[in-house]
């Protein structure tokens, strides 16, 4: 095969997959566990395509042992996961000892099969008893999250030695209290821009813990980053990219990299929300606690022009020719993923990096000889694994690749209709096989230097 010979990576590199909690456990009622606000949101009619719901989804609660031994088959090196916060903490200060003897199973059979576990504290399923109280539009939650934290480090901290405090803070904000599209819904950028600030302060506690705990391991959080174009070079689509890079990327870089929000977002924000409304005296100092990595989630860039009256941003996108766009419609453009790396090396403090996810959802169908013929995943995860190397053989801190994701599963408000997994799942016998994309990484990973 060709193309292994380009795809040569240090020696040590971690190639990975992940996963996160409601996307793929299921057992929503078992064993205790309490509900999300992404339980409610699913179960709210016209929320998520078709009426999908995580109850069941992969049924990875269950079928964990399978699932680490098509890892295994694969050949990654770590597996990110995260942990459901509703499934360990069922009320305030209520720990829930069969929450944590699942991911204790979940260790036990990783660590067996030599893999290394990177855990997510937060992949957006905030126990429903904590969304009652406001959610993240409350600073108390603060606090809870880093109760949560302290429990898992306690009990896990000897075995896992890669932690994410968030994930997508972007999205668990601005995504769900200001557009409404992911759980608890809300259409309001006061709320949006509070409970960015509470998660962003929540990630600086929980850094605080975890030094003040001694934990032996790195601690780092993960944003999801679009690199914005302008569609042309008038003076009015520059303005409105540069707008659009502060909503979906400065607002959380610059409090979590230089201590500080970017005035003209600032600004932009004014009308809802004046910052002494939210951010106290210590804040940012805390937001910018020194981290040891940084996750970088990238699919797609975003081409934009100037569009009066359209939202917050004023701005219209760009949609991608059919032929190169994935099934969520986002562009594949993978130069974006090599830019993107070079800004936050030059722009930025210097930090490792460690690309937290990274793959497409396409139509995915198990064809007449029994497999899954995934050719244009596989072109675009070469197209990526490519530019993240070329970042890397440059002197690029770049510590892993973190391949989203190992199964297909529940994709948020699109519900089973995205497939993102290089493993196909028959959500109606649970039925995992690997697809051509899962046997090209192995591949991939079985070639680099040892
Ligand atoms: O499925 C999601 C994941 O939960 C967070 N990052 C993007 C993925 C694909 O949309």
């Amino acid at each position: 095969m060709d193309h292994l010979k380009t795809l040569n990576f240090p020696p040590g590199f971690t190639f990975g997959v992940a996963t996160s909690s409601y996307q793929i456990e299921g057992a929503a009622f078992k064993d205790g566990r309490v509900p999300s606000h992404w339980d409610t949101f699913s179960h709210t009619p016209g929320k998520t395509h078709n009426g999908d719901t995580g109850d069941v989804a992969c049924d990875h609660y269950h079928r964990y042992r399978e699932d680490i031994e098509l890892m295994a088959q694969i050949g990654v090196s770590s597996y990110r996961f995260s942990f459901a916060w509703p499934r360990i903490m069922t009320e305030a200060n209520k720990v829930s000892q069969k929450g944590l003897d699942f991911y204790q199973r979940v260790l036990d059979s990783l660590l067996e099969h030599n893999i290394a576990p990177a855990a997510t504290i937060y992949h957006w399923d905030l126990p429903q008893w904590l969304a009652d109280r406001g959610g993240w539009v409350n600073r108390d939650t603060v606090g809870y999250f880093g109760d949560f934290a302290e429990v898992l480090f306690k009990t896990f901290g000897d075995r896992i030695h890669l932690w994410i405090t968030h994930n997508e803070p972007w999205c668990s904000s601005f995504l769900s209290y200001g557009l409404g599209e992911h759980a608890p819904g809300h259409h309001d950028w006061r709320e949006a821009v509070v409970a960015a600030h509470h998660i962003l302060l929540s990630h600086g506690e929980t850094v605080l813990r975890y030094r003040d705990m001694g934990m032996k391991g790195d601690i780092g959080i993960t944003l999801n980053l679009t690199p914005v174009y302008a569609k042309t070079d008038r003076e009015e689509d520059r303005e409105t990219a540069t707008r659009a890079d502060g909503f979906s990327n400065r607002w959380f870089l610059d409090p979590i990299l230089q201590g500080a929000y970017p005035d003209d977002m600032l600004e932009l924000f004014r009308p809802y929300v004046k910052t002494d409304e939210f951010i106290r005296d210590g804040d940012l100092a805390a937001i910018s606690r020194p981290l040891d990595f940084l996750g970088v989630n990238y699919y797609t860039r975003s081409v934009v022009f100037q569009q009066a009256h359209t939202g917050l941003l004023n701005l219209g996108q760009d949609e991608p020719p059919m032929h190169k766009a994935t099934a969520m419609g986002w562009e594949v453009y993978p130069d974006a993923l090599y830019s993107l790396l070079r800004r936050l090396h030059t722009q930025y403090p210097p930090l490792p990096l460690y690309i937290t996810e990274n793959g497409a959802a396409y139509p995915d169908a198990i064809a007449p000889d029994g497999m899954v013929h995934d050719t244009q995943r596989i072109g675009y995860l070469e197209q990526h694994l490519l530019a993240a190397q070329r970042f890397a053989a440059e002197g690029g801190l770049l510590k892993g690749y973190y391949l989203w994701s190992l199964l297909d599963n529940f994709e948020w408000g699109y519900g089973y209709s995205k497939r993102f997994g290089i493993v196909h799942v028959d959500f109606s016998t649970q039925k995992r096989l690997l697809k051509e994309s899962a046997h090209w990484y192995r591949n991939v990973i079985a070639s680099q230097p040892k």
